[in-house]
Formats: C-alpha cells, sequence, structure tokens
C-alpha cells in the first residue's frame, strides 16, 4: 500500500502555515488517574488491553484522551489529512432485511422504493458533479428480486465506462445475501467480482458485533462472526476494505470495547482494512426514533479510542456526513486522520434525519482541513497521492 513516508510527512507539515508538526509535544495533563498508566503504555507505543478500552470510555477527561489520540494519530501521519474525491451511489433502497437501525430499506411496491437499471446506473455515476471522481462507493439494499447477474454486470459495465475510477462496492452483508442468490460461497462471489472489476469493499454492516444488540438493531442481517469471516475471506483474495461500527444506540461499553477487539484481531492476521469508521446513529425515521441521537462528547470520544485501541489500522475516518463538518474538521485533533470525500449524494443518513449537505467540494474539503491546522492530502481510496491539473487527473501508482 502507498504510504507517505516520514521525510515526505515532514516536508509538507513545514510547507503549510497552519500545521504544527515542529513544534514541541505540550505535556500530558490529566486529574484522572486511570488515565496515567494509559498514557505510560501509548508513548511506549504498547498495545491497550480490553480494560484500557473501557476505561478510556468511562473517563471524562476527553482532553486527556485526545491528547493520547491526538499524539498516536501525528506519531503515523503527521500533519496530513487526508479526503478523497467521490461519488456514492445506492443501486437500490429495496431490502428484505427490515433492520430497526435503518431508515433508508424499503419493502418492494411501496412509496419511494426505488431500483435502477444498469442505465440509469451509469448516468448516475457519470452525474452530479464536474470534477474527476476517483472512487465510487456503491452499496444497496437486500433486493430478492435482482438476479446474480445484475451485480457482476453493475461492476463490469462500471469498470468499461469509467476504467480510472476505484470501485469500493458492496458490504460483507451484501456478499453473504449475493452468496445465496447466486448459489455459490462468499468466497466464490468475491472472486467474480474481482475479476469483474471490484477494487475493494466498504466497511459498512458490521454495526456491533454483540448477538445481544445485533437482535435489537438488525435481527435479519448476518452475525457479528460471518461478517469478520467474509471480512477475512476478502483480505485473502487480495481485496482491501474498510470496518465500521455504528454506536450510539443500545450498545453499552462493553459492546464497544468487544467491536474494537475484534476488528484488531483479525487486522492482525490479514492486515486487509484500511480504514476504521465510526458511525454515529441517526434515529429520525427508524423503529428506534425514540432514541437520541449522539452527543459531541460522544463523538470525539468515539474517534480517540478508536486510534488509541486499532493500533494496527492505518487509518481513523471521520465521515463529516455523519458527525457533521464541523465536527469531522475538530476531530482531526482528536485522532483521525480523514474525513472522506465529496460524497455528491447520500440518502443513508438523509432518510434517518440528517441535516448535513448532500456534497462537499473538493474545496471545502481541502478548507476544513487547511483551517484545522492540517494539510490537505488529496488520495485515491488505495492511499496514494491525487494530482490534478486543469485538465488531468493522475493517481501515483
Ligand atoms: O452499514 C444505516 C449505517 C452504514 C443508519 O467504507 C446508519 O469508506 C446511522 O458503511 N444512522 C453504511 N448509520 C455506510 C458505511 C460507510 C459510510 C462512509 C464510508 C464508508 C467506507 C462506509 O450506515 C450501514 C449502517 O451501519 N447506517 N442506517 C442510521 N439510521
Amino acid at each position: 500500500m502507498w504510504a507517505p513516508s516520514y521525510d515526505m510527512i515532514k516536508r509538507m507539515s513545514s510547507v503549510s502555515d497552519h500545521a504544527t508538526s515542529d513544534r514541541k509535544l505540550h505535556p500530558f495533563q490529566t486529574d484522572d488517574t486511570r488515565l496515567r498508566p494509559i498514557h505510560d503504555k501509548v508513548m511506549a507505543q504498547e498495545r491497550l488491553s480490553a480494560d484500557d478500552a473501557l476505561a478510556l470510555y468511562r473517563s471524562g477527561d476527553i482532553l486527556a484522551i485526545g491528547w493520547l489520540a491526538n499524539h498516536v494519530r501525528e506519531r503515523m501521519h503527521g500533519d496530513i489529512a487526508y479526503f478523497n474525491v467521490n461519488r456514492h451511489i445506492n443501486y437500490t433502497n429495496v431490502c428484505v432485511a427490515a433492520c430497526r437501525l435503518c431508515a433508508f430499506g424499503r419493502k418492494k411496491d411501496v412509496p419511494g422504493a426505488y431500483t435502477m437499471a444498469l442505465e440509469e446506473v451509469w448516468n448516475t455515476a457519470a452525474s452530479g458533479y464536474t470534477e474527476a471522481i476517483t472512487e465510487f462507493h456503491i452499496v444497496g439494499g437486500l433486493h430478492a428480486d435482482l438476479p446474480f447477474q445484475y451485480y457482476v454486470d453493475l461492476i463490469a459495465g462500471l469498470k468499461e465506462r469509467f476504467p480510472q475510477v476505484h470501485l469500493k462496492a458492496f458490504t460483507m452483508v451484501e456478499i453473504a445475501f449475493f452468496s445465496k442468490i447466486g448459489k455459490m460461497s462468499p468466497r466464490e462471489v468475491l472472486i467474480k467480482f474481482k475479476e469483474a472489476g471490484l477494487d475493494s469493499m466498504p466497511g459498512g454492516g458490521a454495526e456491533i458485533f454483540s448477538d445481544r444488540i445485533r437482535h435489537i438493531i438488525c435481527d435479519h442481517k448476518i452475525d457479528g462472526g460471518q461478517w469478520l469471516e467474509i471480512a477475512r475471506m476478502a483480505h485473502e483474495v487480495g481485496l482491501k476494505s474498510n470496518a465500521t461500527m455504528l454506536y450510539g444506540h443500545v450498545e453499552n461499553d462493553e459492546d464497544r470495547v468487544d467491536h474494537l477487539i475484534k476488528l484488531r484481531a483479525l487486522q492482525d492476521d490479514t492486515h486487509g482494512f484500511q480504514t476504521f469508521i465510526p458511525l454515529a446513529f441517526h434515529p429520525e425515521n427508524t423503529p428506534l426514533q425514540h432514541l437520541h441521537s449522539t452527543t459531541g462528547m460522544a463523538d470525539l470520544k468515539q474517534i480517540a479510542v478508536s486510534r488509541l485501541v486499532l493500533d494496527n489500522f492505518p487509518h481513523i475516518k471521520s465521515y463529516w456526513q455523519m458527525v457533521t463538518p464541523k465536527m469531522a474538521q475538530i476531530t482531526l485533533r482528536f485522532g483521525a486522520d480523514d474525513i472522506d470525500g465529496t460524497v455528491v449524494e447520500e440518502k443513508i443518513y438523509h432518510d434517518a434525519g440528517a441535516t448535513t449537505p448532500q456534497m462537499l467540494r473538493r474545496q471545502d474539503l481541502i478548507r476544513l482541513i487547511t483551517e484545522a491546522g492540517r494539510i490537505p492530502f488529496e488520495r485515491d481510496t488505495m492511499y496514494r497521492p491525487v494530482t490534478r491539473t486543469e485538465t488531468t487527473v493522475t493517481v501515483a501508482v
């Protein structure tokens, strides 16, 4: 995987007025004695335990936790903050699963249900943004009637029409579903998609691995063990993926710790995860709409704890659509090194009441990052640098 060298990070840091890499580390301060041994481990680059993770969740000293996460983030990435120019495509919202966490899925034939013909997928891919896109992020509902070939053609057709664009498509949950429809193993499905042009996979559908919580929020989805098993297979067949965690609903601290530790263990085995993305639950228009939205404190802490516990994940993404652009900007000082991309069209959170804009322009992302005192780094999906001139876009390989 391409990654900026330490020298490159230093060089880039020294060209920004806002960047702060050369400053002296200000001292760690806390009045929470539970954080002292965690500080010592972080400085010694020792792995944090599940108990350490619990202590972090239970501490109110957000500035001390942020200090620690920021220290690790700067050790890994200096002042660089990544973003990309991408477009989301949700090919259908028809879904057999009826998850309580979701406001996006619809039963077939109800008002608002849609399924794109392949021609519409091509048109959507080409619409809505003037700058060259480097990634399509493609996910959809679990549609009982679409044939397996639809998905193969969708990938192959996009690759043929947009050969320069990286195709990051289908969650582990979709792969499990397609394997039933196509009557083949998940591994065979992954290989078929890879042959058709699939480049990597997004991190969705992981939710929270705990069975107790999955029964409440998404009882028709594959279980946590199956999600991890399919992620392992994807990595084994040579597909990188992301991982997510949905937080801020009915889970507790232990459930979140369990989720992070399971991801970390799989990553030790495969090194196939690129980025971890904590997703703040949006309750509106879901069967769980009596729950509250997450608070700023919970969002900041989740990013920071993720950075500290997932020591083997290269990147922690603060998805601006989820936590708002303003909060995503602040998280760049609390452990996040990536704020995702232009997105262009977002349906999953907007159906669940998100009030964020549908898209940000490349310039907006750059401004958010620069004003956070970080160095904007346009990446492709594999974190390689993207350079643009007036007429071309080039990815360094
Ligand atoms: O899996 C669904 C979540 C996920 C709601 O890999 C909800 O780069 C909050 O995975 N409130 C899909 N969350 C989005 C996703 C993602 C997004 C951006 C980047 C990447 C990446 C992945 O959204 C679902 C589910 O966990 N979700 N409904 C809701 N009401």
